[in-house]
């Protein structure tokens, strides 16, 4: 009775992990449909090794289901003793050669791979974007471009793009499943990788290495848009003048308020270096606020008001006079008429 009690939990235990996992996959965020270069090597190699291991399964479990058979005792032979086999040089150098040739088959175009994946031989002639991970957000800066961003990476589509990576404080790991592998993004040196996304679409990105206690909110996106497209959003990036009073009233308000509550120390519109906080040049075009939030007003002002409760542990709180539920508004207002370009994460689509 234990041992079937025992059996029956650790069926259920499966059952429920599996259901949870199952939950875990979403669209855009999954090496398992891969959408990018990187990641169409990866899965190359996850099915190399699967198919290898599913045929390592299939022929061990049949030797062991033949022998059972066939050398069980028979009725009749009870006292047979059959030959002790003490070493027998041939079928030991048949298992030794066999899983080497395996490990081979796969450590040869493993190593290839990542050869390949860290080949930075061009990145001249290619698009190079400075990628610096902070506790808990990204901050993009397109070298050359004099274009800023945050969380959202736009990269054309069908050409490699580099990233050279550096972290303004503990280790963090980049990671967009459906385009690329993880690189470690490390406070000491700049790491480089490239990326090539296929097709248009929102990529979502993690952040893959422990960084603190928002760590599991530290997500981005890239959106993948054609080249022409990618064209369009640097111009429009790059035409946005900082100092430009929007019309409505409200929006102006918030502009004061903005520019007298210290935001603007860490917060810079348009192509300042300075980056304290996310360049919110165009946080109106933005897919999510703060890399987790729908971007809707209501959670603007939830953000603006109270950050702690939305991401713990992250660097805003108490950075700023306390705002209330009006002047909030009146920022939100502001901040999400800054929309310079037609070319946002829903054009792209998802
Ligand atoms: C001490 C620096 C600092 C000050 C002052 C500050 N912020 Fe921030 N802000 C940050 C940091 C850091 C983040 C990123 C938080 C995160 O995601 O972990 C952030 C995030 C944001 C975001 C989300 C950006 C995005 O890309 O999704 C908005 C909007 C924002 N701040 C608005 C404001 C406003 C408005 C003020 C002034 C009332 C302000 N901030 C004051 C540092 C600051
Ligand atoms: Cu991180």
């Amino acid at each position: 009775m234990k041992g079937w009690m025992g059996k029956s939990k650790v069926f259920f235990l499966i059952s429920a992990m599996a259901l949870l996992m199952a939950g875990c996959g979403r669209e855009n965020l999954t090496a398992l449909d891969p959408k990018g270069y990187g990641a169409d090597r990866a899965m190359d190699l996850i099915l190399l090794t699967t198919f290898i291991m599913i045929g390592v399964f299939i022929i061990v479990m049949a030797i062991y289901v033949i022998t059972l058979v066939r050398f069980r005792k028979k009725k009749g032979q009870e006292d047979y003793i059959p030959e002790q086999v003490e070493g027998n040089h041939k079928l030991e150098v048949i298992w030794t050669v066999i899983p080497i040739i395996l490990v081979l088959v796969i450590a040869v175009p493993t190593v290839l791979g990542t050869f390949d994946l860290a080949d930075d031989s061009n990145a001249d002639e290619h698009v190079n974007i400075e990628v610096t991970g902070n506790q808990y957000w990204w901050h993009f800066n397109y070298a050359g471009e004099e274009v800023v961003t945050s969380q959202d990476l736009y990269i054309p589509t069908g050409e490699r793009v580099y990233l050279n990576m550096l972290s303004s404080d503990v280790t963090h790991s980049f990671w967009i499943p459906s385009i690329s592998g993880k690189m470690d993004v490390n406070p000491e040196n700049v790491n480089t990788m490239y990326i090539e996304a296929h097709e248009e679409g929102v990529y979502w990105g993690k952040c893959a290495e422990l960084c603190g206690p928002s760590h599991s909110l530290m997500d981005f996106k890239v959106i993948a848009v054609s080249p022409e497209e990618y064209e369009q959003w640097v111009a429009d990036m790059q035409s946005v003048d900082p100092e430009e009073v929007p019309e409505d009233s409200v929006a102006q308000e918030g502009q004061e308020l903005f520019e007298a509550n210290n935001c603007m120390n860490c917060h810079a519109i348009g192509s300042s270096p300075a980056a304290i906080g996310p360049n919110l040049t165009n946080f109106g075009d933005r897919s999510t606020i703060a890399g987790i939030l729908e971007p809707t007003k209501e959670h603007l002002v939830e953000w603006l008001t109270d950050p702690e409760s939305v991401k713990p542990g992250n660097k805003m709180t108490d950075q700023y006079p306390a705002l209330s539920e009006d002047e909030a508004e009146s920022i939100a207002e502001y901040l999400l008429q800054l929309q310079p370009s037609e070319i946002t994460p829903e054009s792209a689509g998802n």
